[in-house]
């Protein structure tokens, strides 16, 4: 049995949950879940990320403690993905008090490494963004967001000695091949570190609403530096060795493109400064889009699309949990950007959904009805069926196991075709009650039971449905992967017929 530990981006407070971030969560949710079915021992960690100067000033505008306003908005996420059938087992904040031991644990240890250094800090400074800029992304020589007079700042500063991992981060990428996946994302976090490092600051003393630097009180850590050590926050870092030991080798952080430079190079340059192995893989995804546009906070009002148009609950109250689950991991494979749209939903939907899966469920609950009493027949041990069963159950497991949830899909999805196109080549409705028709029917549910096994990582409420109408007992993840071999299905079970899976939705809906 294998370990798998499966990790989100943790998500800023300061935007509720959106289609573009539930389907990071979706995914690294249907890869747990199917490294679940696959028996492996599965951690599939998500959570928020609550410190930095906006949500204080947020908090403070609300007439709030920050503390009391990360309270009420991390809570919007825990309830999106109780929503969408998350299974994570863990849910971080990093304003918990076991985040705080962690990230001064692991940064003390850089800075008795000899890694962090202090320095003067000097640049372009707008006040009212409370943030430095270079001066090339001035605009015209003042703040590109506010347009106002930019002060020349100086700061002293802890810095991390980045610089000083450049050919170990070389070596990292040269030996680990499938650190960074797909290909085209590890290239560019080569390029970044070929086009050479520079040593970061870390530290903030304009912010108080962070974690404390241990060894300097005026100072707290800039947020991404303390928000990239949650990963190893939940797996014990600084008290659970063992925990580490167990956890650490098998860690698969799963993010979006846009934050590669801190997940492939920042991230393993700490670790290796903690002395500690870097992540063994990163996986990253791209972006949803709307009409060409990302699907995100940087749209705001002033995009085409509002986001509370389509937040996850608008989308699941029209179409259903599953389906939307089903959408996103089926449309966008991971690693290139995806065009959201209703209409490809709701194509998606009538096509795959209500037409291939509900209409081979129904119509077999129909006939085992109509020409077998009730009660699903037994399998034949071998048929051209059996065949091409085995075939995509390993192309689905290889899938999942490359990170693809789209192609895993796509081959449980050629088993529909191939049930359905048995039922056309047969027409059972049309022979009399007997042993053929006891033959045909019996491999159609064999064929729908193992279905139901490849769809349950991304459709896990709807796989336990079909589970239960065709006369199983306990659930898809009871049996696991390991009873996705033909023959599984012992006849004698009441079928049951049951409303509709997926009706079908007007296509301008
Ligand atoms: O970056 N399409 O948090 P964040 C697909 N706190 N995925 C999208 C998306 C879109 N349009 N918009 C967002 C942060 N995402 C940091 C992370 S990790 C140590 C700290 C997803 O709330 C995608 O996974 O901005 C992206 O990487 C993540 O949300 C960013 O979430």
């Amino acid at each position: 049995m294998g370990r798998f530990y499966i990790t989100t981006p943790i998500y800023y407070v300061t935007d509720a949950p959106h289609v573009g971030t539930a389907y990071s969560t979706i995914n690294a949710d249907a890869l747990a879940r199917y490294h679940r079915m696959a028996g492996d021992q599965v951690l599939f960690l998500t959570g928020t990320d609550e410190h930095g100067q906006k949500i204080a000033d947020t908090a403070a505008a609300h007439n709030v403690t920050p503390q009391a306003w990360t309270d009420e908005t991390s809570k919007r996420f825990t309830e999106a993905w109780a929503m969408l059938n998350i299974s994570n087992d863990d849910f971080l904040r990093t304003t918990e008090d076991r985040h705080r031991v962690a990230v001064q644990k692991f940064l003390t240890t850089i800075y008795d490494n000899g890694y962090i250094y202090k320095d003067t800090y000097r640049g372009p400074y707008c006040v009212s963004c409370e943030d430095y800029y270079t001066a090339e992304s001035l605009d015209d020589g003042k703040c590109p967001i506010h347009h106002r007079p930019v002060v020349e700042m100086e700061e002293e500063n802890w810095f991390f000695r980045l610089s000083a991992f450049e050919d170990r981060l070389l070596d990292y990428f040269e030996k680990n091949p499938r650190f960074t996946t797909p290909e085209t994302k590890r290239n560019e976090a080569l390029a970044f570190i070929k086009g050479g490092l520079n040593d970061i600051s870390i530290t903030r003393t304009s912010i108080s609403w962070g974690i404390p630097v241990p060894w300097d009180d005026k100072h707290v850590f800039y947020v991404w530096y303390d928000a990239l050590i949650n990963y190893l926050t939940a797996i014990g870092y600084g008290h659970d060795d063992e925990m580490v030991a167990a956890w650490w080798p098998h860690v698969n952080h799963l993010i979006g493109k846009e934050i590669i430079r801190f997940h492939s190079v920042w991230w393993p340059a700490m670790c290796m400064a903690a002395g500690m192995e870097p992540p063994a893989h990163v996986q990253v995804h791209g972006w949803l889009l709307v009409g060409g546009q990302k699907l995100g906070k940087t749209m705001g009002s002033s995009g085409t699309v509002k986001l509370t148009d389509i937040s996850p609950r608008s989308l699941v109250d029209e179409f259903g949990v599953d389906a939307v689950r089903y959408f996103l991991l089926r449309d966008t494979p991971l690693g290139t950007d995806g065009e959201f749209s209703l209409e490809a939903l709701t194509a998606r939907y009538n096509s795959d959904l209500a037409n291939n899966l509900g209409n081979l469920v129904a119509r077999v609950a129909t006939v085992v009805g109509s020409k077998c009493g009730g009660v699903g027949p037994t399998p034949t041990p071998s048929s051209e069926l059996a065949e091409l069963s085995a075939n995509y159950v390993s192309a689905s497991n290889a899938a999942w196991e490359n990170f693809q949830p789209h192609l895993a899909l796509e081959n449980a999805w050629r088993l529909i075709g191939a049930a359905n196109a048995h039922l056309e080549n047969h027409a059972p409705w049309k022979m009399d009650a007997g042993p053929e028709v006891d033959a045909v029917m019996g491999d159609a549910l064999e064929a729908i039971r193992i279905v139901t096994l490849l769809i349950a990582p991304a459709m896990p409420a709807t796989a336990g449905e079909i589970w239960r109408r065709i006369g199983l007992a306990g659930s898809p993840e009871d049996v696991g992967l390991a009873g996705s071999t033909w023959g599984g299905y012992v006849g004698g079970h009441q079928v049951e017929k049951g409303e509709p899976l997926f009706p079908r939705i007007k296509s301008d809906a």
